[in-house]
C-alpha cells in the first residue's frame, strides 16, 4: 500500500510500508519488486525518536519535531570546556572531539530536541579542494590566500583538481560514524555542506563580508568563469553528502546563508542551478553506492522571493528565516515541501512571556504544526546568547 499521497523522495521513488521502492516498478509490476532499498541501517541501534525524519517526509505526526541550527557551540559552556585551547579545525578534524561536542547539546537538552547535527563547518569542503582556512577568535573565518581573479593561477588549478572526496574528509565521515554509535538511536543525525553559492563567498572574499565587492565583480565580470567553479563546488558537494549519508547522517542540510545577497535574477542563475544540481544528483549517487535516500533540506538565507522557485527545487524540506511569515509561507508552499523554522533567533533576548507569544504565533502560523512543519529558529543560535535563559 502505497502511504503517501505526495512523494516525497521525488518521482522515482514511492514509500511502500518500511521500502523505498521505485515508482516504475510500483506502477507497472507491483508484484515484482525486486531492488528494495532498507529505511533502516542495521549496524546502528534502532532509532526511538524518528519524529523529525517523519515530518521531513511529510507525514502527520503527533507533534512538530524541533532542532536549532547552531545548537552546539559557543553559547554552551560545556563546548569550551571539551574545546579546550584545541584550534577550531582541530576539533572538526578529531572524531572523538566533533562527535561529544554533537551531543552535547542532546544532552543538555535531553527530550527536548528531536536531532543532532554534526559538528563540522561549511568551509571543509574548500579546504578539501586545497584552500586555507583558519578560524579566527572573534572573527571568524579566514582565508588568507581568497581567489582574486580566473587569471591569478590558483582558480585553474582548483579547476583541474581531481579532489580525493573520501580521503580529504575522511575525518568528518568518521565523527559521523562515532556520533550515531554515541548516539544510541536517541534521535537523527543531520549531516550538511555549504551550497556552491555560500562557499563561492567565503572563496573569493576570504571570509565573511559586508558589501560583497570580491563576488559580485566575480558574477559579473566573470559569469562563465564563476560558474564553472559553482559546478565544480556542486559536484563536490553530491558526493561529500553522499558519503556523510554512508557513514550513518539521516538527513541533510544545504546552507545557503548569503543567498540574500543576490538578486532574484542572479539567484535563478548564479545559486539555484547548483542547489537543484545537488538535489537531482544526490539521490542517484546514494542508489549507485546502494545506500537508502535520505530527506534532504534546503536553507538559503533572506532568499524570501524565491520560495516558490525553492518548492520546485527538487528538496522535501524548505527552510525559512525569519523575514517570512508563516502563514504567508504555508500558502505559497501549498503542500508542496515541509518548511522549516523560522523564529527570529533574537527572540531568545526577550522576556519569556515576548518568547511564548512568538511562539504561539509562530505555531498558529504554521497551521498547528501537526503536518508539514519543523521547528527551528530563522537563522543560527546567537553566539553570545545568554544560557541560564535558554530553551
Ligand atoms: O550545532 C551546529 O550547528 C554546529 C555545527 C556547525 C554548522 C552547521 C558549525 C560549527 N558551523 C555550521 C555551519 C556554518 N558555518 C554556516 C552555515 C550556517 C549559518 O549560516 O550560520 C556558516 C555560514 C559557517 C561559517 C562560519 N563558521 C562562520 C561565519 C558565520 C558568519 O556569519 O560569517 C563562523 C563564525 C564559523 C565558526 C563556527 N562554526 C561552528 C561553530 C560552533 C563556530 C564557532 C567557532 C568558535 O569560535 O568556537
Amino acid at each position: 500500500m502505497i502511504v503517501e499521497s505526495q512523494n516525497f523522495f521525488g518521482d522515482n521513488y514511492q514509500l511502500h510500508g518500511s521500502y523505498l521502492v521505485p515508482t516504475a516498478l510500483t506502477a507497472d509490476h507491483p508484484k515484482t519488486i525486486t531492488s528494495r532499498i532498507p529505511l533502516t541501517m542495521t549496524n546502528f541501534e534502532p532509532l526511538r525518536n524518528d519524529l523529525l525524519l517523519r515530518a521531513a517526509r511529510g507525514e502527520r505526526v503527533e507533534r512538530p519535531p524541533i532542532w536549532v541550527m547552531r545548537q552546539a557551540g559557543r553559547y554552551l559552556p560545556e563546548y569550551h570546556e571539551a574545546k579546550g585551547n584545541n584550534d577550531f579545525f582541530a576539533c572538526c578534524r578529531n572524531p572523538e572531539i566533533a562527535s561529544t561536542l554533537t551531543l552535547q547539546p542532546i544532552e543538555r537538552y535531553a527530550r527536548l530536541i528531536d536531532a543532532a547535527i554534526i559538528f563540522s563547518d561549511i568551509l571543509v569542503i574548500p579546504q578539501a579542494m586545497g584552500m586555507t582556512v583558519e578560524m579566527l577568535d572573534k572573527k571568524g573565518p579566514h582565508f588568507p590566500n581568497p581567489l582574486r581573479s580566473p587569471s591569478d593561477g590558483q582558480y585553474e588549478e582548483l579547476l583541474r583538481r581531481d579532489v580525493d572526496v573520501q580521503k580529504e574528509l575522511d575525518y568528518v565521515y568518521q565523527a559521523i560514524t562515532l556520533t550515531r554509535q554515541k548516539l544510541k538511536g536517541r534521535v537523527p543525525l543531520f549531516g550538511f555542506c555549504g551550497a556552491p553559492w555560500t562557499l563561492f563567498c567565503y572563496m573569493v572574499e576570504g571570509g565573511g563580508s559586508k558589501l560583497f565587492v570580491q563576488v559580485k565583480t566575480w558574477i559579473y565580470k566573470y559569469p562563465s568563469a564563476s560558474k564553472n567553479l559553482l559546478q565544480k563546488i556542486a559536484e563536490l558537494c553530491v558526493e561529500y553528502l553522499a558519503l556523510q549519508v554512508k557513514a550513518g547522517a539521516q538527513i541533510v542540510q544545504v546552507f545557503d546563508s548569503w543567498a540574500g545577497e543576490l538578486s532574484p535574477g542572479s539567484f535563478r542563475e548564479f545559486s539555484l542551478p547548483y542547489l537543484r544540481h545537488i538535489s537531482r544528483k544526490l539521490p542517484d549517487r546514494l542508489r549507485e553506492l546502494n545506500l537508502e535516500l535520505v530527506p534532504m533540506v534546503v536553507f538559503a538565507k533572506g532568499a524570501w522571493y524565491a520560495l516558490d522557485d525553492l518548492c520546485a527545487s527538487g528538496y522535501q524540506v524548505v527552510g525559512l528565516d525569519w523575514l517570512h511569515d508563516p502563514a504567508e509561507a504555508v500558502k505559497t508552499t501549498d503542500g508542496r515541501v515541509v518548511l522549516q523554522g523560522n523564529a527570529d533567533p533574537g527572540l531568545l533576548y526577550g522576556s519569556r512571556e515576548a518568547i511564548t507569544t512568538a511562539v504561539e504565533k509562530m505555531i498558529t502560523g504554521f497551521g498547528g504544526g501537526k503536518q508539514r512543519w519543523i521547528v527551528n529558529l530563522g537563522h543560527g543560535q546567537f553566539l553570545r546568547f545568554y544560557v541560564k535563559d535558554s530553551l
